[in-house]
């Protein structure tokens, strides 16, 4: 038979027999619950995919065989951009395109013989599905975690549409590459930033279970800062403005104000100036709004400004600072205003020293901040290093960042950086004019888009201007047809063109309302997708509270790191806020994450425009399932990238035929036991029993192909050159190998698992335990060194003594070729595995 013809039998028991369904209710075997990030149905697919959905088939796998009632479900993130965007491309029905793609996908993943539960398929565009999208958002909205604002927004030009921050990669689309700009435009937020130390703080419990790598990303992301607001009186205005510092020990040493040039207070302040400041903060402004966010916080950029002619009282000395308009300062962080401390900041110092504007040092950085014995610090030549005056920042351009004892500071004075805030903090607090405070780069979850293709929000605009939500029994609010709908992108959502859609009478008012023509970002749907593939079909409940409990949180979920940032924190905001909900019992939704690496071609990146993509659907034709996941398995680490030019598909193939007649080979009866089968050969075998389960569990796999083409050629050994096959070791190598290659190859291994005379599927078999009497070594290697270079390596019994194993190497030939006309000084023995002759001459 051939491997297709095997792929084909296999597929089809499979699948008449749904062998690999997730047990119900009733079935007491303990639970695993293991997920692959689901796909875009955005058109063909690529070795990324071969990659993915192999792991987490082989983990899954692995499950089943230690005796779990495993969930490994599949769906569509079948919303969104590249469906819409590739569907006006072709001038097609959105919907169609998706399904069509969504298909031929499934039928992929079929012939890749990935054992999916596929009787619950979800599709994030169903009705069905995104109904409880619209729910989510109904519940968001009560609690208030869901709320509308005008705010400037990224804005791709190109694709016309908005942008979540995330989007946005170094000032450009993330999808087109445009250079996105500012817009101001009333969208929909989820309010996110409740949850921002909730967010923080539990990614403490994830270490050790999901990469560093990833916690430290949403670490940076979510973005910290601890410090205090201080309110300044503004000269000419009744309401103080507020500022946010990360140093309220500096307060002394702000010698001017600064407010980002796009914030209404900037507005507001150069209006009360002079016609000609007016008019250049005018200019100014212009100039800004073209400015990338990434340029404004780039450190090298000169730095650029204007004076406002305005003053802020300094709230601890009572001095004027001068008010300025600078780009480096940003509207959407902190309060858009900045206490200056240029002796102390760098940027304020670069600002200070292009305006030429005072730089006062309020902490002695040369000062000791241990003991009270003062040290003066010298260099190599015993000369007093570099005294304060000479580190003036206003001379060497470089701000005192360190820690040190503060002067000119009145009360604070001689105090440490640490205690000084504290005490700062205090002080303010007690004159009502500051406090502690917390500030965090993370924002609100932006989720309008103006496009077709996604869940339509369900709210409505009544004639008087009220926003209401749809009632829940309403729900879904379908998708109206595309026909006759515009949707190329204009800035404002095609479905505002549905008349027949858009007006609607409001149910509980029986009033004409509008429906809300925008949709939902589909990192909403993906963010609690991993509960409906529990109660795929209920028109009831989202999901089943029950099941959830049974099921969730995911053991073990895959996928790349591509989403290390905004689907993992979406998945874990939603996840808190359905535990506030009283819905599910856990708080962080994966309880372990593995991030695979790219696939990439002659150390390249594959991709459609250098025409170096392998297509999954060719490779599997061409070579069949069951090497293709060879050749992936075996092509490198899990998270590791791997060159597909250096894989061996013919390699992959011929290790699987050597597999398949080792088992054809094997002339012994099932069942007979494996007791007197021939020592050696045994011994390979419960290694491997041994070992196994930790290199899965490491997501070694790559190391698991290697053992078990090591026991499929020691068992090839034994049947032409040892006991023959109809000793009982080649029979349970024979078995171990099926079992096993069941993760990596599992046509293969079902085909020799009926040779060896058993009923399908091996992947139910539940693994053996290896016999501790034959995990002990009988004989090891013992490597013989002369001066530090092995010479020889003689295989000896494990159990020799330290003189046995001495004589024994000095009466290797090699060995006494290199100690030939030395002098032996030291003999060291460790016994069993090294004796080394240190010698002289
Ligand atoms: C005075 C000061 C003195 C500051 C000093 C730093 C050092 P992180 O750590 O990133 O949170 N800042 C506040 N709001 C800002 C805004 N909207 N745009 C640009 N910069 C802003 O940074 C907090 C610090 O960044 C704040 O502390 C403030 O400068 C500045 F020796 O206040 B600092």
């Amino acid at each position: 038979m051939s491997a297709h013809d095997i792929q084909r039998k296999w597929q089809k028991y499979w699948a008449e027999n749904e062998t690999f369904l997730a047990g119900g209710a009733d079935d007491n075997r303990p639970r695993k619950y293991v997920l692959a990030m689901f796909p875009y149905p955005s058109g063909d697919l690529h070795m990324g995919h071969a990659e993915n959905y192999l792991y987490s088939d082989v983990v899954a796998r692995f499950w089943r065989h230690r005796g779990h009632n495993v969930l490994n479900p599949i769906g569509w993130d079948s919303f969104g951009l590249p469906a819409e965007n590739a569907a006006i491309r072709r001038g097609a029905d959105p919907r169609e395109w998706t399904y069509q793609n969504i298909d031929q996908q499934k039928a992929a993943f079929k012939s890749y013989g990935v054992s999916f539960d596929w009787s619950r398929v979800l599709h994030t565009s169903d009705p069905e599905y995104y109904r409880w999208n619209q729910w989510l958002f109904l519940k968001m909205y009560e609690r208030g975690l869901a709320y509308r604002k005008k705010s400037p927004v990224n804005w791709c030009p190109n694709d016309q549409t908005v942008l979540a921050n995330e989007q946005v990669v170094d000032g450009r689309c993330e999808r087109c590459g445009a250079e996105v700009v500012k817009k101001k435009l009333t969208q929909w937020y989820f309010k996110i930033t409740d949850y921002a130390d909730r967010l923080l703080d539990d990614l403490n419990q994830l270490e050790g279970f999901w990469p560093h790598k990833v916690l430290q990303m949403q670490r940076n992301w979510i973005g910290r800062s601890v410090g205090a607001d201080v309110d300044f009186r503004i000269e000419g205005r009744d309401e103080p403005v507020t500022v946010f510092t990360t140093r309220p020990d500096t307060l002394h040493g702000a010698t001017f104000f600064v407010v980002a040039p796009d914030s209404d207070l900037a507005a507001e302040l150069s209006a009360g100036a002079s016609g000609e400041v007016q008019q250049r903060f005018q200019t100014y402004l212009e100039q800004v709004q073209k400015t990338s966010e990434i340029d404004r916080q780039s450190t090298d950029r000169p730095k650029t400004g204007v004076f406002l002619e305005r003053y802020a009282v300094n709230p601890v000395n009572g001095e004027r600072m001068p008010i300025w308009a600078a780009d480096y300062v940003l509207a959407d962080y902190g309060h858009g205003a900045v206490m200056a401390v240029p002796a102390h900041d760098q940027r304020d110092l670069d600002f200070a020293r292009a305006f030429d504007l005072p730089v006062k040092i309020v902490v002695d950085t040369t000062a000791p901040i241990t003991g009270t014995i003062p040290v003066i610090e010298t260099d190599d030549e015993g000369v007093a290093v570099a005294t304060l005056d000479e580190q003036h920042p206003a001379q060497t351009g470089i701000a005192l960042n360190g820690d040190g004892r503060m002067i000119n500071s009145g009360v604070l004075d001689g105090l440490t950086k640490r205690t000084a805030i504290a005490r700062q903090i205090e002080n303010l607090e007690k004159d009502g004019v500051g406090r502690a405070a917390k500030n965090y780069r993370l924002r609100d979850w932006l989720i309008s888009r103006q496009r077709f293709w996604g869940t339509p929000i369900p709210m409505l605009h009544t004639e008087t201007g009220d926003v209401v939500p749809v009632a829940e029994s309403a729900l879904p609010v379908r998708l109206p047809s595309v026909e006759g709908l515009d949707l190329s992108p204009k800035g404002s959502s095609p479905l505002g063109a549905a008349e027949s859609w858009v007006r609607t009478v409001d149910p509980t008012t029986g009033e004409p309302v509008l429906r809300d023509a925008d949709t939902m970002d589909t990192f909403v749907d993906s963010s609690w997708y991993y509960l409906r593939f529990l109660s795929p079909n209920s028109d009831t409940v989202a999901f089943d509270p029950e099941e959830a409990r049974r099921w969730a949180p995911i053991d073990a979920y895959i996928g790349g790191v591509e989403h290390a940032i905004l689907h993992l924190l979406y998945a874990r905001f939603i996840t808190k806020v359905l535990f506030d909900m009283g819905l599910v019992e856990f708080t962080e939704p994966f309880s372990s994450l593995i991030n695979q690496g790219m696939v990439i071609l002659n150390g390249n990146k594959m991709s459609k425009s250098k025409g170096n993509l392998v297509l999954f659907q060719e490779e599997l034709e061409q070579f069949g399932a069951d090497a293709l996941r060879v050749g992936m398995a075996f092509a490198g680490p899990v998270e590791d990238d791997k060159d597909w030019a250096d894989v061996s598909m013919t390699g992959a193939q011929k290790f699987l035929s050597r597999a398949l007649r080792v088992a054809a080979d094997v002339d012994s009866p099932a069942g007979a036991g494996f007791d007197g089968g021939d020592a050696a050969l045994r011994r390979v075998t419960h290694h491997l029993l041994a070992e196994a389960p930790g290199l899965v569990e490491h997501t070694k796999f790559n190391v698991l192909v290697a053992r078990l083409m090591e026991l499929v050629n020691a068992a090839r050994k034994t049947i032409d050159t040892g006991a023959g096959a109809s000793d009982p070791a080649v029979r349970e190598a024979a078995e171990t190998v099926a079992m096993m290659l069941d993760l990596i190859a599992p046509h293969t291994a079902e085909e020799m698992w009926e040779q060896l005379g058993h009923e399908p599927s091996v992947g139910l078999v539940v693994w053996p335990q290896a016999d501790p009497a034959l995990l002990v070594e009988d004989s090891v290697t013992c490597a013989v060194q002369v001066g530090g270079k092995v010479r020889a390596t003689i295989d000896v019994p494990a159990k020799i003594s330290e003189a046995d194993l001495e004589a024994l190497a000095r009466g290797d030939e090699r060995v006494q070729r290199a100690l030939e006309g030395k002098e032996i000084v030291r003999v060291i023995v460790r016994a069993p595995k090294i004796v080394n002759f240190a010698v002289r001459g």
